[in-house]
């Protein structure tokens, strides 16, 4: 009877571990490699909430621009080679980014809970063709909490990125796919107030020549810039060459810099135009880098609008 029992109770259990495992949670780290092949390697990698990812630079430059996306981490601005660069991911979700220097290249990280039943674990695959980058964001990039994101709740502090306030919780897009599960898209609906709704980006690109002093274009270029930085729906890039450069010294304009990048615009200055004047990186405000023509091509090329000062 005794051996009756255990022979049941062993077939019992090797029934059990027949059936279909758990899915695994996903890991804590994930490296991506950001190749001269101007890719990253691998495109998509997943990794659980709180978990990291190191991006690895090798000989040719590269950066990380995260799309769009409540609870993104901070982007890896400027032309990074041959060192490693983590981010950490405190938000469950979908998290598409690309090289700003090389248009197309493009990678995601999808961040999960720990616990796959989780409501917060994706259910799918990312989409290609919408988004800032054409990575759409999934229903699992929105946290179904009535509170608003972080991001949203530092807006001030931290002077943040604004287009993470205004598309923190785009409405999912894609019910008709049957990729998002019901109660994630109950809970969604009942959260997100419509104010939220997704606003297409606009991203305006001013050049400024001039130098600060003696006329008034730099100045008033900088003036735009700030005005344009609190339009929301709107990306600022700010390229300053020749004797423009000055501005983004402590010693002129370097106030109205700091506003720009402050509220998420990016300032970049011609290098060789700081060359030919002596400026160096310790010369400018915080905010402002080094750039390349390379990167105003990359810039006007992804501008839709363009006013050069
Ligand atoms: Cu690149």
């Amino acid at each position: 009877m005794r051996t009756a029992f255990c022979v049941s109770l062993f077939t019992a259990v090797a029934a059990c571990t027949n059936e279909p495992a758990a899915p695994p949670s996903p890991p804590t780290t994930g490296v991506v490699q950001a190749t001269p092949a101007i890719a990253f390697q691998p495109q998509q990698v997943a990794v659980r909430v709180n978990g990291t990812i190191t991006w690895e630079f090798g000989a040719v430059p590269h950066n990380v621009a995260f799309a769009v996306a409540a609870g993104r981490p901070a982007d890896i601005p400027g032309f990074n080679t041959s060192t490693s660069i983590a981010r950490t991911f405190t938000a469950a979700g979908t998290f598409p980014y690309e090289c700003t220097i090389h248009p197309g290249m493009r990678g995601t990280v999808v961040v999960t809970a720990a616990d796959p039943a989780s409501p917060y674990a994706v259910t799918s695959a990312p989409r290609s063709g919408g988004g800032r980058y054409g990575g759409a964001p999934t229903a699992a990039q929105h946290r179904p909490v009535a509170r608003p994101p972080r991001a949203a709740r530092r807006r001030g502090r931290a002077g943040g990125h604004r287009e993470r306030l205004m598309v923190a919780a785009p409405i999912p897009h894609s019910l008709a796919t049957g990729a998002i599960m019901l109660d994630q898209v109950t809970a969604h609906v009942g959260s997100v107030p419509r104010a939220a709704a997704p606003q297409r980006r606009v991203n305006a690109l001013i050049i400024i020549n001039d130098p600060p002093y003696g006329r008034e274009r730099a100045l008033n270029g900088l003036r735009l810039a700030i005005a344009l930085a609190g339009q929301p729906g709107t990306g600022v890039r700010v390229f300053l060459m020749g004797g423009a450069v000055l501005c983004a010294t402590d010693y002129s304009l370097g106030s109205m810099i700091r506003l720009v990048t402050e509220s998420g615009g990016d300032v970049g200055l011609s290098g060789s135009c700081m060359d030919a004047r002596g400026i160096t990186g310790r010369h400018l405000v915080a905010g402002a880098r080094r750039s390349s023509m390379e990167e105003l091509a990359h810039w006007v090329a992804s501008a839709d609008r363009i006013v050069p000062f």
